[in-house]
């Protein structure tokens, strides 16, 4: 029988990186928890709210995942849900040190997890939702990196 993970990340704003990331496993998992969560390292542009649409929009198509959001402890929502798969993507050299840490930390607080890394897709090797951000604040086209929705929410956002 297969199980369950989860992929946690801001998602400040969801991209097609991360939704890339969670169609690759997609099939490999029972369900997938994408899990909006908020990182006391960053500063958002979006609530936890809005990014909870857009990350449900961005994955009307897979049937199997489920998007949720906590503002607690990672640890804590993978043990009430009984989760011990973690899925994380990286990106270039620079995601190493941060993932590598965190994944440290989360399983030593839960020793069943284990922590799974796809690298990035070459053609989304170079995105972040920071320069996603500073692109379309300037007003340039990020069309190619988020879904129409999030474009949309992006204008809303920083084009008034
Ligand atoms: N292609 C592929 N993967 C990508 C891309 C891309 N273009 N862009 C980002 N990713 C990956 C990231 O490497 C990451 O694995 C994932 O997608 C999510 O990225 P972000 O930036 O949206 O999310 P983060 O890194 O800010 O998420 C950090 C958490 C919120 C998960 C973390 O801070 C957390 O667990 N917070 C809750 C409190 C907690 O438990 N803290 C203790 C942690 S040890």
């Amino acid at each position: 029988p297969k199980q369950d993970a989860a992929y946690p990340g801001s998602f400040d704003p969801i991209t097609n990186g991360h939704v890339n990331i969670v169609e690759r496993v997609g099939d490999r998992f029972d369900k997938i928890y994408v899990i909006v969560m908020n990182n006391p390292q960053k500063k958002y542009l979006f609530s936890l709210s809005e990014r909870v649409e857009m990350v449900k929009r961005d994955f009307e198509h897979m049937q199997n995942v489920v998007v949720d959001v906590y503002d607690g402890l990672l640890v804590d929502y993978l043990k009430n849900h009984r989760i011990y798969n973690l899925i994380r993507g990286l990106r270039a050299v620079s995601d190493f040190e941060y993932e590598l840490q965190m994944a440290h930390a989360n399983k030593s607080l839960l020793p069943q997890l284990e922590v799974f890394f796809l690298m990035a897709d070459t053609k989304y090797s170079f995105i972040s939702s920071s320069m996603i951000k500073e692109i379309a604040q300037y007003g340039g086209d990020v069309s190619k990196w988020v879904s129409k929705f999030v474009e949309d929410r992006l204008k809303e956002k920083l084009l008034k």
